[in-house]
């Protein structure tokens, strides 16, 4: 078995770890990623495609935003599609200037392991059998890779690696709590080189079901159904997934729909998730490992950045100034953060969504709820700044201004 020894043993290279690797890289802490996946996997993966101005700002200080400058396009506004009639939701006006970047998280992802790989930093990919131990005392990650057992020795771990990685379940169960909500539907999603059918984003409510009209750049476009949990991929055809489309669009929309053949179509199920805490001694969670939300809210990935956000800070301020003030808050701090992400994920859900389940009262009263808040120029204030995004506790770098590289 070979030893190695570090600072920070981070576990998962999505977003989250990539992102904390690049920030410890930044502050000139020494740290190693181990990913399960290939390299050529994890730049493959299709997700989400929405940045917070906050995120946009962390990428911009991980020093990995020349790509999101150049391709990035800025969203001032959203439409929201109810029973047939747009109403076009002003973010900027709503928010003073705040606006979101379409991007998608391959891109970040990318631009992040391009960034690693310039750097010639350690990373692991295609690990297998990970494993953590004595992450109370002295924190230990086990792997073995390309046949060779593999021991590193660190000051702490990251668990990076999502919902369904190793670390969360090796925390024992007296020590975490979870919170979980189920949605009883998923979202087929379908990736096409064909332009946008509209500039903005367009969340469609209709009787059929839910829809959202995204895209990646002004010549790809990313659409999404709601289909019963029942369904699968294989179900649907490229051309019943646009009859379906257009059957839940408005009639201007509809007839300016482009299709085409899809290069990714998938379905992915929607639930709501929260552990607590986020730190168990020297393993922090962080991500997707730690917390789910239903991506109606766009705020998957950029939860998942805000987590990296206090972490890295907590880190270097660990490293650079000695104290373990930013450590001890970490938890405290993210889930301040991820609850009221929950809650807007959540209540978008509820709204846009069609419930089987659901009394006539109940889908009148959301129906009520739209409409005031369509009405009225203080909901949608409330809307806007929660798409947006919700400002970071602290500055993130503040406390790891200080930065080597
Ligand atoms: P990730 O899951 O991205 O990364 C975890 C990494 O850890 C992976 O590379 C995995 O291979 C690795 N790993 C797992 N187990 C391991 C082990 N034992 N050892 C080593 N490595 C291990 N969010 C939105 O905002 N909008 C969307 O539209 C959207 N769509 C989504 C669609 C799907 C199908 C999924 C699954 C998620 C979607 N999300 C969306 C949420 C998504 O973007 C996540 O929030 C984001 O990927 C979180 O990043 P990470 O926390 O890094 O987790
Ligand atoms: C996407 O483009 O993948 C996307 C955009 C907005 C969302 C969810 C997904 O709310």
């Amino acid at each position: 078995m070979e030893i190695l020894n570090t600072k920070v043993a981070i576990i998962g290279a999505g977003p989250a770890g990539l992102l904390l690797g690049q920030l410890l890289y930044k502050a000139g802490i020494e740290h190693v990623i181990i990913e399960q996946r290939s390299a050529e996997y994890v730049a493959s993966r299709i997700r989400a495609g929405i940045l917070e101005q906050v995120s946009v700002d962390l990428l911009k200080q991980a020093g990995v935003d020349h790509n999101l400058r150049k391709k990035g396009l800025l969203h001032s506004g959203v439409e929201i599609l109810i029973q047939g009639k747009k109403h076009r939701v002003n973010l900027s006006a709503l928010t003073q200037g705040k606006h979101v970047t379409v991007y998608g998280q391959t891109e970040v992802t990318k631009d992040l392991m391009q960034a690693r790989e310039q750097q010639q930093l350690l990373s692991f990919y295609e690990a297998e059998q990970v494993q953590i131990a004595d992450f109370d005392s002295q924190p230990k990650v086990n792997f073995s890779y390309q046949g060779k057992a593999y021991q590193i020795e660190c000051d702490f771990i990251a668990g990076c690696d999502g919902y369904h990685g190793i670390c969360r379940d090796s925390i024992p169960q007296n020590r975490l709590k979870t919170f979980e909500k189920v949605y009883p539907f998923g979202w087929l999603g379908i990736l096409a080189d064909v332009p946008p059918v509209a500039d903005e984003l367009i969340y469609v409510q209709s009787e059929r079901g839910f829809a959202l009209c995204s895209m990646r750049s002004e010549t790809r476009s990313r659409y999404y159904l709601q289909v019963p949990l029942t369904d699968h991929v294989e179900d649907w055809s490229d051309e019943q997934f646009w009859q379906e489309l257009k059957l839940r669009l408005d009639p201007e929309s509809r007839e300016k729909l482009v299709t085409g053949p899809s290069i990714e179509k998938s379905i992915a199920p929607l639930r709501s998730f929260v552990t607590e805490p986020m730190r168990f001694g020297k393993l922090f969670l962080a991500g997707d490992a730690a917390h789910i939300v239903p991506p109606t809210g766009a705020k998957g990935l950029n939860l998942a950045a805000s987590d990296i956000a206090y972490l890295s800070s907590a880190l270097i301020e660990y490293y650079v100034q000695g104290s373990e003030q930013g450590i001890d808050e970490y938890s405290e701090k993210c889930l301040q953060r991820v609850w009221k992400a929950e809650r807007f994920s959540w209540w978008m859900t509820h709204l846009l969504h069609r419930f089987e389940s659901e009394t006539e009262f109940e889908h009148k009263i959301k129906q009520a709820e739209l409409d005031y808040m369509l009405g009225s120029q203080a909901a949608m204030m409330a809307m806007a700044e929660n798409y947006v995004g919700l400002p970071y506790e602290i500055t993130p770098l503040d406390i790891a201004g200080h930065t080597e590289h």
